[in-house]
């Protein structure tokens, strides 16, 4: 094989693996930090994953709860200690701002009937 060929072919496969490797950790559920914001995605769908999340607190943090076709009572979302009450869309993606949150006081997310739940911890 020409040199000149293998070089662009390893070029080729270095920026595939590449692409994919950044664009992983997008789908993932738990917290991320991404231009200064944290992000904590979690799915609502029979209850909600991941249950338990350990998130940093003292910074802009939005919580990204998604749905995909979801017919339970997962998508009937209570946060209390933001007065969050909501009925999430059956598919879609729903955005609520925490502000900043402080260390040591957890946020906890329920059904609207009480059976599936999920906590924020934050460091
Ligand atoms: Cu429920």
């Amino acid at each position: 094989m020409n040199k000149t060929v293998s070089i662009i072919i390893s070029l080729g496969l270095f920026i595939a693996l590449g692409i994919i490797f950044m664009d992983g950790p997008e789908s993932t559920q738990g917290a991320k930090i991404k231009n200064g914001v944290q992000y904590i995605n979690i799915l609502a769908s029979g209850g909600y994953s991941p249950e338990l999340i350990t998130a940093k607190s003292g910074i802009p943090t939005k919580l990204i709860i998604r749905t995909n076709g979801a017919y339970d009572c997962s998508a009937s979302l209570v946060i209390r200690s933001i007065g969050f009450q909501k009925i999430l869309p059956q598919t879609g993606e729903t955005e609520i701002d925490l502000g900043i949150p402080k260390s040591g006081e957890p946020l906890q997310g329920v059904c609207g009937m009480g059976m599936y739940s999920f906590q924020i911890n934050f460091d």
